[in-house]
């Protein structure tokens, strides 16, 4: 059997800060057409998509970066993307910053949606890994205050969509096998995942010259041991000076590369995803009911830190 998605890594370059949204959807909306002729069903953007990754620069005030956020999806900048893609008939996930109303409270989350070729959401995830710090850190060459700027989502889903079982997950969600095993469990078959990568993270210089191999390392990984599609989308190039990895790749469940960006800055990577490869490793390998030991692994759900047994 197969069941095919054309899938597109609709890799962004770099936004300026005072690039306009007007701007920014104006250059989604040619990726979504450029898919659209290639026969793409399914365009796949960055994380924070529509504004530069402004949890580099620290404000005591975070209402002065509201504008950077969302308070609706779809809003006044980016109904256009949900009326193109609806008139094309080409879906979309999309990474963006999002203000919401709860409880009578203003709440920040990273945020990505999935939405299907008619136009419709049909489903919304909150980052849950958010790395970097929650205080202003001067020593930095940069900042990175996604611990600031968000509030953590508290799971991991998937949805029934395009012919299959789709499951969303945001940047720094790539590197913790629990991201994908946890969708893996519910049975996703295409993990949607947009990336913003400093190439420099200044605590840890010395993985520098490894941030290309570590971000393929953990996709690849996580395709393959869950027996999944992986689509890894990066913002890349020289952001406001700090220089972001590319690297955006479509990942086979067998854990291949299939298709890859090779360059930093706005391009399409284009490959005909078959779900239904997902089957041979699901049923051998990694059949989960078969093979899995979940009584071994209870600290994994039950401990955050390292606590040694002596
Ligand atoms: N956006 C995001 O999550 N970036 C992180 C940078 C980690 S270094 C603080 C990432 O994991 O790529």
């Amino acid at each position: 059997m197969s069941r095919f998605v054309n899938v597109a890594a609709a890799q962004l370059g770099p936004i300026a800060r005072n690039e306009t949204k007007k701007q920014v959807v104006d250059r989604l909306l040619a990726h979504l057409h450029q898919a659209k002729a290639m026969g793409v069903e399914l365009v796949v953007f960055p994380e924070l998509a529509l504004t530069t990754f402004f949890p580099r620069w620290y404000v005591e005030d975070k209402a002065e970066f509201d504008a950077f956020y969302e308070r609706e999806m779809p809003g006044p900048d980016t109904q256009i993307l949900f009326d193109t893609a609806a008139k094309l008939g080409i879906g979309f996930y999309l990474g963006y910053a999002e203000l919401a109303m709860e409880g009578g409270q203003l709440h920040r989350y990273n945020t990505s949606i999935l939405v299907e070729r008619n136009g419709q959401i049909v489903g919304k995830y909150r980052k849950v890994h958010l790395p970097g710090h929650a205080k202003d850190e001067p020593w930095r060459a940069f900042q990175h205050l996604e611990k600031y700027y968000f509030e953590p989502g508290d799971t991991f889903d998937v949805w029934q969509a395009y012919g299959g079982t789709i499951g969303m997950a945001l940047c720094n969600d790539r590197r913790w096998s629990e991201t994908y095993r946890i969708m893996g469990l519910k049975g996703v078959e295409m993990v949607l995942l947009g990336y913003n990568t400093p190439v420099h993270n200044p605590p840890a210089p010395e993985h520098d010259d490894l941030s290309m191999f570590h971000n393929h390392l953990v996709m690849q990984a996580g395709a393959y041991q869950n027996g999944t599609w992986v689509v890894g989308v990066a913002k890349a190039g020289n952001e406001e000076g700090i220089e972001m990895i590319g690297g955006s790749a479509i990942i086979a469940p067998s854990g291949e590369i299939v298709a890859a960006c090779s360059t930093k800055g706005d391009e399409l990577a284009i490959a005909r995803c078959d779900l239904d490869l997902c089957n041979s490793y699901k049923t051998t390998t990694f059949n989960f009911e078969v093979h899995r030991r979940p009584e071994a692994y209870g600290l994994i759900a039950n401990q955050r830190g390292v606590v040694r047994p002596w």
